[in-house]
């Protein structure tokens, strides 16, 4: 996995970045070709908090599939795709390999349910800033976005779960 991330991040660094530089505090929309994103957003975290959920709206306004591969982020060592389900009463969560956008429609990365999830976060992600995160897509390739980092607790789900 390590060393899949660090291929990952040096393709990257020879790409063009199509995001544009976005202001602070207000909604942001990446688009790309095919792919817009929206209101993506994570949650500030306490010292010594390793893990953080990321979630956002993924439009593709394509004709085909598309398929959400992988994301890196320089503020944790890896962010990982997970699923989040009830099973009983147990809230679940487990990584998995894509996260299909079908064509000419939307994936929800919301509480709950589909998300991003940051892993060994270096340092605390404070209510207010904004974190980059580069999206790695089948179709649509590298799209950057900055997640605002929303005040903690501001909705119920991730913040307590502790185990992965
Ligand atoms: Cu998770």
């Amino acid at each position: 996995m390590k060393s899949a991330l660090l291929k990952t991040l040096l393709i990257v660094t020879g790409l063009v970045i199509t995001g544009t530089a976005l202001a602070q505090g207000v909604t942001k929309t990446v688009t790309t070709n095919a792919i817009k994103i929206e209101d993506a957003y994570t949650r500030a975290t306490v010292p010594g908090q390793q893990v953080a959920g990321g979630f956002m709206k993924i439009e593709n306004k394509g004709s085909v599939v598309d398929q959400l591969l992988s994301a890196s982020s320089p503020v944790a060592g890896e962010v990982q795709l997970h699923e989040m389900s009830m099973d009983g009463n147990v809230m679940k969560m487990r990584q998995v390999k894509d996260i299909a956008v079908p064509a000419g429609g939307a994936v929800e990365l919301k509480p709950g349910g589909l998300h991003l999830m940051f892993m060994n976060i270096k340092a605390p992600l404070t209510a207010g800033e904004s974190v980059p995160i580069k999206l790695k897509f089948a179709k649509a390739g590298e799209v950057e976005v900055k997640m605002t980092v929303n005040a903690m607790g501001a909705a119920a789900g991730h913040g307590g779960v502790t185990k992965h």
